[in-house]
């Protein structure tokens, strides 16, 4: 197998590139460990900033997230026994977020590709690369009980962070810059309207829990918990009890239960590789950064950083420049890392830290009144969090 680009990933990352190149006339094949119907099912992020359903709709695949995205203008912070709104048309006025399943996305995409005679290989396993710092790059695999090869000129990794490309690149040549934190989200996806018309971030001495939705009529929800929590230890009810308390901290506000259609837990940790690239392998995504959930960036993050390396892989495919291929990892550094400081910086301010004394717990409750009282603390937020280009 042949193609200029050879794409590890199904994943928002590398279903956009192969869907961005394609249109610009650089050939691609998606190779993928999972089945399409794992990648379509698996509940992720679900907040896009203003650039991802830009970049989304001018690539010719916003059409459902047009229709059935939900524009959001404002989120509520909630702490103290009371609801604050921030006001996105107020103080970043313009812009907002669009609530749409990262499913919802990847299902768009496949189908985009699909339609256009795109190749995606699913459920391939003993996936290898070979010869990234050559001309003739290789992606080895096995499919359908056939070892096959895929030659290529270029490799992007959009393997996410479990992937096989970063660890491709040789020992000494990538900085690692991480932290974890010391609690898990217990995530749920609920058959029931959402009981606000905006998402809640909930700061509560039991823990951090979030509202968000997926549709009118399915909810999103997660929970602070423990970071080696079990699945098992949290039935149905219990959730909901949970969520209950820290939620229904507001006069008058409550929060309506329902069916339980799937449950998960996530870690929380923040990591950057730098840099982004190897040779002929360039990585786009998790499989070069994560960040913890709450500042709901990473989906953005992997559709930024395929804008910036679609760019660059057209020069060179168009003119044989490299600049841009060559200044890729150090483009995206900036954004990278603002995305970084604000998700840590967001779960600091709303998560219960079990080893806090008195006095670090009355900072952070200063500093959300701060957040909450100061035009200009609200500002800095806002525009974090519908999202900021560093360029
Ligand atoms: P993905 O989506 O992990 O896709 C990587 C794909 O690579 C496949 N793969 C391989 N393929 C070939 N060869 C191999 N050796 C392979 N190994 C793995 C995998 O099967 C997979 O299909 O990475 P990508 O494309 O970089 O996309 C990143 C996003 O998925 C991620 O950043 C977001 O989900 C993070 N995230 C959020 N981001 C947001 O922007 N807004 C949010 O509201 C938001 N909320 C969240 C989140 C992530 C969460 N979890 C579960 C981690 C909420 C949660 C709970
Ligand atoms: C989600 O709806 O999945 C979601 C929303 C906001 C976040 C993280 C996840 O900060």
């Amino acid at each position: 197998m042949r193609a200029q680009v050879g794409i590890l990933g199904a994943g928002p990352a590398g279903l956009l590139l192969s869907h961005l190149l394609h249109r610009q006339g650089v050939s691609s094949i998606v190779v993928e460990t999972r089945s399409r119907s794992h990648i379509e099912k698996r509940v992720r992020a679900g907040v896009l900033e203003q650039g991802t359903v830009d970049t989304l709709c001018t690539a010719g695949v916003g059409e459902r997230l047009l229709r059935e995205g939900m524009v959001h203008r404002g989120i509520e912070l909630r702490f103290g026994g009371a609801a604050h709104r921030i006001a996105f048309e107020d103080l970043v006025p313009g812009r907002a977020i669009t609530v749409y399943g990262q499913q919802e996305v990847v299902k768009d995409l496949v189908a985009a590709r699909l339609a256009a005679g795109g190749e995606i290989v699913f459920d391939v396993s003993d996936v290898r690369l070979e010869a990234i710092d050559s001309e003739r790059p290789t992606i080895l695999f096995a499919a359908d009980g056939q070892q096959a090869r895929l030659e290529c000129e270029f490799i992007a990794g959009c393997d996410g962070f479990h992937g096989i490309s970063r660890d491709a690149i040789p020992g000494g040549v990538l900085s690692v810059f991480e932290r974890h934190f010391p609690f898990a989200w217990l995530g749920i996806l609920a058959a029931v309207a959402p009981s606000s018309h905006e998402l809640i971030y909930a700061q509560n001495e039991r823990g951090f829990a979030l509202h968000s939705m997926r549709s009118p009529a399915v909810s999103r929800f997660y929970l602070q918990v423990e970071a080696d929590d079990d699945l098992a230890n949290w039935p149905d009810a219990r959730i909901w009890e949970e969520l209950r308390a820290r939620l229904e901290t507001v006069p008058g506000w409550t929060l309506t239960p329902g069916p339980i259609l799937e449950k998960g837990i996530t870690a929380m940790r923040s990591y950057v590789a730098e840099p982004m690239q190897f040779g002929r392998l360039f990585l786009a995504g998790d499989a070069a950064h994560i960040v913890p959930p709450a500042g709901a960036k990473g989906m953005n993050l992997a559709v930024a950083d395929v804008r910036v390396l679609t760019a660059a892989f057209v020069d060179w495919f168009a003119s044989g420049a490299r600049a841009r291929l060559d200044g890729y990892s150090a483009a995206r550094s900036r954004s990278v890392w603002r995305a970084q400081h604000f998700s840590s910086w967001m779960t600091t301010l709303l998560h219960t830290f079990r080893d806090d004394d008195a006095y670090a717990r009355k900072l952070q409750r200063s500093h959300l009144d701060y957040l909450v009282r100061s035009r200009p603390a609200a500002t800095s937020f806002a525009e974090n969090y519908v999202g900021m280009e560093m360029l």
